[in-house]
């Protein structure tokens, strides 16, 4: 069993269908989708706001390896062309965290480093992750907390950074087409 939680974001092009291309490319491994919220840029470039979900995500063949080519190949279906770290991206897929069965996989590969070593500090990553995995622990920094309690602990102005919005992305949703 291999359950991964991604963390997709886009601030280039069609965000939403961007968003949504990794909920179809998964079919049936989506196991739960959270809602999508448009989010304040993290890390200090200036640039257009994302919008970012969080998917819980099962394959029983897959590794943590697959989940990281998994994402690289919507990346690449999205044409996504890295330009400046932390800057603007088409489609960015991350690997938040892996659990093979016995609980989070934890890794320092640099290739896909886990958990995730930023992800306690992102609000865009924790609050739609709480919206499909309310119980959920993450390891950061030698500690193993609730999600709940690392996204207690950012600034505040790190928070109120991160909107729901009303966009979905399992159904056709407003705007979608009805045929
Ligand atoms: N991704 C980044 C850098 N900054 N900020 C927000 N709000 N959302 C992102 O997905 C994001 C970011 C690099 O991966
Ligand atoms: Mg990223
Ligand atoms: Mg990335």
């Amino acid at each position: 069993m291999s359950r991964a939680v991604l963390s997709i974001g886009s601030n280039i092009g069609d965000h939403e269908a961007h968003l949504r291309s990794v909920v179809e490319a998964l079919g049936r491994r989506a196991v739960a989708v959270s809602a999508v919220y448009s989010t304040a840029p993290w890390g200090g470039v200036e640039q257009q706001d994302f919008l970012n979900a969080v998917i819980v995500a099962e394959d029983a063949a897959f590794a943590p390896d697959d989940w990281l080519r998994f994402g690289r190949e919507c990346e690449a279906a999205a044409e996504r062309v890295r330009v400046e770290r932390w800057g603007p991206r088409s489609l960015d897929v991350d690997v938040v965290s892996c659990d093979a069965g016995d609980g989070e996989v934890l890794s320092d590969d640099p290739e896909l480093t886990l958990p995730h070593p930023r992800a306690h500090q992102r609000a865009f990553v924790l609050v739609p992750w709480l919206d499909v995995e309310p119980d959920a622990v993450l390891t950061a920094e030698g500690e193993t907390r609730r999600i709940d309690d690392w996204l207690d602990g950012l600034e505040a102005a790190e928070r109120d950074g991160v909107h729901r919005t009303d966009l979905n992305l399992t159904g056709t949703g407003v705007g979608g087409q009805a045929r």
